[in-house]
């Protein structure tokens, strides 16, 4: 995008700079100039997480314990490329996406041959802060990914850093085993060139009911070693504290297994091994809070280049979304979230907090970088399957109708 900056764009561009530096960390109030706007919402990145379905269902095939984790930890790994460097393959075209409102969703399956049907359910549960809760599963080997996650924000030295607030959650359901994996910190570069791309930073845990425990360590270019998007990860077991596997290498990029000195495997996620498309429905059959039939205006005014259009269409929505916050308040209501509902917290996931604590502080002597205050995140987000029946069985029917007509108002 660099080149593209000239003119009016290059003092827009310095003016957004300028504006950043004080800005608060929630990215949903952030007003970014109109041509670094991606027509994508952020309800559509918990697509990421299951972009190789083989790679996803693959853990629940193996019987070995420890080999699992490994498989758990391989598929980890092999997301952090759609996550964090999709959009901006050719360094610096990062942009900032659609700020998803209160109930919008993202829904979708995967069909592969080996791993059969995957499904994608993708709500956003909080506008304030931002929240997107999510619900990938596979039926036929019983893998299940739960997960929720905010972002906090702030803006040093020409870079914005994020922080990432919830968790995901694997669950096996033949092994009746449960994996808590915690989100990376990340931080925007390239800004002041007008070409911004992701790096990773910090470390991430991935701790298993099973007793293996994995710490993966994320750094870029100009630290030790020198290579952008470079990870390393270790696999341990948590009842000795034994290292048993370490993976290697650039996230974007190959990595290498090893098993001590001993290397067993390398892989890659790029061109070897691609993606597989997400179906979604066209959009004249989807619900009216699917992201790409409410945004679809919006989208083609960005597809157009009409800036001036894109501000209409954007307000329309955010307007529509303000009065009806206000409506609920005078009435005393609430938005009823379709898929999801907050709790204040999960025993399963603070036993494996309590776990990856203990080993952290005992063995590596790190502090767990585990689950943020649930306040961060208007609560810890769950699955609930009680609503989901309700909505396939047709029993809400009348509330799904009642929730769409409220939001095509606005949209078409
Ligand atoms: C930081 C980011 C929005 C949040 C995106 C998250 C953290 C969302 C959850 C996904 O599971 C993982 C993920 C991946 C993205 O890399 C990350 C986005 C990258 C850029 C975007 C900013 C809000 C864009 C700021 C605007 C800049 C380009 C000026």
């Amino acid at each position: 995008m660099a080149a593209a900056l000239t003119g009016s764009a290059k003092s827009t561009w310095a003016s957004f700079l300028k504006s950043i530096a004080s800005f608060n960390g929630d990215l949903a109030s952030m007003t970014a100039p109109p041509f670094i706007l991606s027509k994508t919402s952020l309800v559509e990145y918990s697509a990421y997480w299951t972009e190789h379905p083989k790679l996803f269902v693959a853990p629940a095939k193996e019987a070995d314990p420890e080999k699992r984790a490994l498989l758990v930890l391989k598929w980890f790994l092999s997301t952090l490329k759609q996550q964090y460097s999709s959009r901006s393959e050719k360094l610096g075209s990062e942009k900032k996406p659609l700020n998803p409102f209160l109930g919008e969703l993202f829904l979708g399956h995967w069909d592969d041959e080996e791993a059969g049907r995957t499904e994608l359910i993708s709500e956003q549960v909080s506008h304030h802060p931002p929240v997107t809760a999510y619900s990938i599963f596979n039926e036929k080997h019983g893998v299940k990914l739960q997960g929720y996650n905010g972002q906090k924000a702030g803006f040093a030295s020409m870079t914005i850093n994020v922080k990432q607030v919830g968790v995901a959650r694997l669950r096996l359901e033949k092994w009746d085993e449960e994996y808590l994996i915690t989100l990376p910190a990340l931080h925007i570069e390239g800004l002041v060139y007008g070409s911004p791309f992701v790096e990773l930073e910090k470390s991430t845990i991935i701790q298993s009911s099973t007793g293996f425990f994995a710490k993966i360590e994320y750094a870029g270019k100009g630290w030790v070693g020198g290579k952008s998007n470079s990870v390393t990860a270790e696999l341990y077991d948590n009842k000795n504290g034994k290292l048993l596997y370490t993976i290697s290498g650039q996230w974007t990029k190959e990595l290498v297994v090893k098993q001590g000195k001993t290397e067993i495997e390398r892989f890659e996620h790029g061109d070897k091994n691609p993606t597989t498309a997400l179906s979604i429905k066209p959009i004249e059959e989807q619900d009216p809070l699917e992201s790409r039939r409410a945004w679809a205006k919006v989208g083609a005014a960005i597809d157009k280049g009409d800036y001036e259009e894109t501000g209409i269409e954007k307000s329309k929505i955010e307007n529509a979304q303000r009065d009806l916050r206000k409506k609920e308040k005078e009435e005393g209501t609430t938005w009823e979230r379709r898929y999801f509902s907050a709790v204040d917290q999960v025993e399963a996931i603070d036993a494996l907090v309590d776990r990856a604590g203990k080993f952290m502080k005992g063995v590596l002597g790190l502090t767990p970088l585990c689950m943020d205050e649930p306040a961060k995140t208007n609560g810890v987000w769950v699955f609930d399957t009680k609503k989901y029946d309700d909505v396939i069985s047709g029993r809400k029917a009348e509330e799904v109708k009642r929730a769409g007509e409220i939001v095509l108002e606005a949209t078409e």
